[in-house]
């Protein structure tokens, strides 16, 4: 059978003669990226580490937009200095002072207004810790057909850490929230460098605010947020998208009323109806799109590596993550003839039901060809990663299964 990715490649080489350097050349210069990308990316993503960090792909540098090479998903855990870095802004706060750092909770929802420092947030309330994934919107944008505008994150704009902190509903409750609040307002210290762009604000509906899991967290994977993770401190909201984790949080404001703001109004919307998700973000949804939320379900194979060459006959172990928006992963399946028969993977650890989930599958191929591996995770309210991609113009939600060639010799 001839796939439609073999036409798409023949098509690259007939064009080949004509052009400087075909597209899969580019991407075989550069294994740290994973192939489907828009071709410019080729050009322009390099290895380059920031201060505190190992070499990550950088997509652009001002803002500072880095993603984790596939081979850096070795655990569950994703290590900090591997850890991926978004920002929307260039005024990014250089040096801070943990000191000096105050968090102010205002607005109407507020009875008793607060400022505290970082000590009394770690000495004054209830330290908890929860493993979760931390995913953009966006990731896997890059893989959009056809290709739409923003970031092209392939497959490394998602990690998961252990995140200490306390609960935002503890720090509400402090502030006397009132029962009128809609929703909570957050901001962090990073600002636009030119006028006329908005500062990245966020807001969380209330009862997503009060949950439990919600945190400000000071802490990822037992050590202070690197920098630029948020250091000090940042909002972690479990099971949603991470551009609700508001980094360098510096301000929090309950509001009785729905925010205006540009980051929600106008950015980080899905068609309405569209995708297969449970929460909504109620007093923001408008009929054409909505806010994104929780994260839908997904999976990534970090082992073998795409194009990876073995003998027949020998065994491979194929192994990768899984995730959600925070009601388990179920099941992870397997296969080897790009989609033709399944088999179901085994489960590593349940650290959690907003971590990753590892998976394995031995795989002994009997004979030499090329065999098309994929994997297909479910998960405990019966979503299913998608065959087909839902097109969407921000190229958000990207679970669409995807396929990576071993050759067998
Ligand atoms: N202050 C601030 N917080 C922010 C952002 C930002 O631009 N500024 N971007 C958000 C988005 S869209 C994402 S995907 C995550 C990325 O988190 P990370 O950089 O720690 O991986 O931060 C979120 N929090
Ligand atoms: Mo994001």
């Amino acid at each position: 059978m001839i796939s439609r990715r073999a036409l798409v490649a023949g098509g690259a080489a007939a064009l080949a003669g004509a052009l400087p350097l075909s597209r899969t050349t580019r991407a075989a210069e550069k294994s740290f990226l994973p192939q489907g990308l828009p071709e410019g990316v080729y050009d322009t993503a390099t290895l380059e580490a920031l201060p505190g960090k190992k070499p990550l792909i950088k997509l652009t540098y001002r803002p500072p937009n880095y993603e984790t090479p596939l081979d850096h998903f070795t655990s569950e855990f994703t290590p900090n200095e591997s850890f991926f870095v978004r920002y929307h802004l260039a005024g990014i706060p250089e040096q801070i002072d943990a000191a000096q750092w105050k968090l102010k909770v205002t607005g109407d929802g507020i009875g008793k207004p607060l400022q505290l420092s970082l000590s009394e947030l770690r000495s004054d309330f209830e330290a908890v810790e929860i493993a979760a994934v931390c995913q953009c919107s966006g990731n896997r944008r890059g893989f959009s057909q056809p290709h739409v505008a923003g970031v092209q994150w392939g497959l490394g704009a998602v990690g998961n850490a252990r995140w200490k902190g306390v609960r935002l509903k503890h720090i509400l409750e402090r502030a006397n929230l009132r029962a009128e609040t809609v929703e909570i307002v957050a901001n962090g210290a990073d600002g636009p460098v030119l006028d006329g762009t908005p500062d990245f604000i966020k807001s969380i509906p209330a009862d997503k605010a009060l949950d439990d899991n919600t945190l400000i967290a000071y802490e990822m994977n037992g050590a202070p947020l690197p920098h630029f993770n948020g250091f000090p401190i940042r909002l972690v909201v479990p099971g949603w998208t991470a551009t609700y984790w508001m980094k360098h949080l510096d301000a929090i404001e309950a509001s009785t009323k729905p925010f205006g703001g540009f980051w929600i109004k106008s950015a980080y919307r899905i068609p309405t109806g569209k995708f297969p998700i449970v929460q909504h973000f109620q007093s923001q949804v408008a009929a054409a799109n909505e806010p994104i939320t929780e994260m839908v379900v997904n999976s990534m194979i970090t082992a073998p590596a795409e194009g990876h060459t073995m003998r027949a006959a020998a065994t491979a172990e194929i192994r990768g993550l899984a995730w959600d928006g925070g009601y388990g992963i179920r099941r992870v399946e397997i296969s080897v003839d790009g989609g033709g028969t399944w088999r179901e993977a085994e489960l590593g650890n349940d650290l959690g039901r907003f971590a990753f989930r590892a998976f394995r599958l031995p795989f002994t191929p009997p004979q030499a060809g090329k065999y098309q591996v994929m994997a297909r995770a479910s998960n405990a309210v019966g979503q299913t990663q998608a065959d087909k991609l839902i097109f969407n113009p921000a190229g958000y939600h990207n679970n669409v299964i995807r396929p990576l060639t071993v050759n067998v010799l």
